[in-house]
């Protein structure tokens, strides 16, 4: 080999190495470069206050509370009204008739003419108006299954001497039972009318008391 060959394999050479070199150089530097060193700076001055915000949601409803103490009690309220009048007691009632239109009730407590008569009207009924035959008949047998010798019946002259009315106002036109005698107005006193158990009227006097019967009519459907 001469020498002029052997220079120029040697400046190759030589040319090859430094190429190398710059690459692996330039590589480090590449790296250098990227790491960043971050060092938190000094704080700031505080901001100015924002404005303010819209209200909240409510909040969840909270547990009950304890019970108080017991209060007074209040005043009396004012009285109710007047019930109806009750059934009539059995006591005093010794039974009952029905007829087609009127119920009747033989009452057995004695009381005076005037008594007997609000008696029979307070629960909505009058004296017993015997104003035929057979209602009469009928009270008559009334009487002494009853046991009874004698009731008040509602037949009067309180309001005219000698011109008896039922206790509806009505005269005695077409039927009366005045038994033999009567009306007499014995002792000037006798303005009211018992039924005898025979069916027989007599004029009585209107303190002395009696049993009597009531009569109601019956309610039309
Ligand atoms: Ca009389
Ligand atoms: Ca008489």
């Amino acid at each position: 080999m001469n020498s002029g060959l052997f220079l120029l394999v040697f400046l190759i050479g030589l040319l090859f190495l430094s190429l190398l070199r710059s690459g692996e150089s330039q590589h480090i530097a590449d790296e250098s470069c990227s790491v960043q060193i971050v060092v938190p700076g000094l704080k700031g001055e505080p901001g100015e206050k924002g404005e303010k915000g819209v209200p909240g949601r409510l909040g969840k409803v909270g547990p009950l509370g304890q019970s108080g103490p017991i209060g007074e009690k209040g005043q009396k309220g004012a009285m109710g009204r007047h019930g109806k009048i009750g059934p009539v007691g059995l006591k005093a009632v010794a039974g009952v008739r029905e007829v087609e239109n009127k119920i009747y009730l033989l009452v057995k407590e004695e009381k005076r003419y005037t008594d007997a008569h609000e008696y029979c009207r307070d629960r909505g009924g009058l004296l017993i108006m015997p104003k035929d035959e057979a209602t009469n008949s009928l009270i008559a047998s009334y009487i002494s299954e009853a046991g009874l010798s004698r009731v008040f019946i509602g037949v009067n002259d309180l309001e005219e001497e000698g011109q008896f009315v039922f206790t509806d106002g009505a005269p005695l036109l077409t039927f009366n039972k005045w038994r033999n005698g009567e009306p007499n107005n014995a002792y000037d006193e006798e303005d009211c009318a018992e039924m005898v158990s025979s069916g027989g009227w007599n004029d009585v006097a209107c303190h002395i008391t009696m049993y009597f019967v009531c009569e109601f009519d019956k309610d039309v459907p």
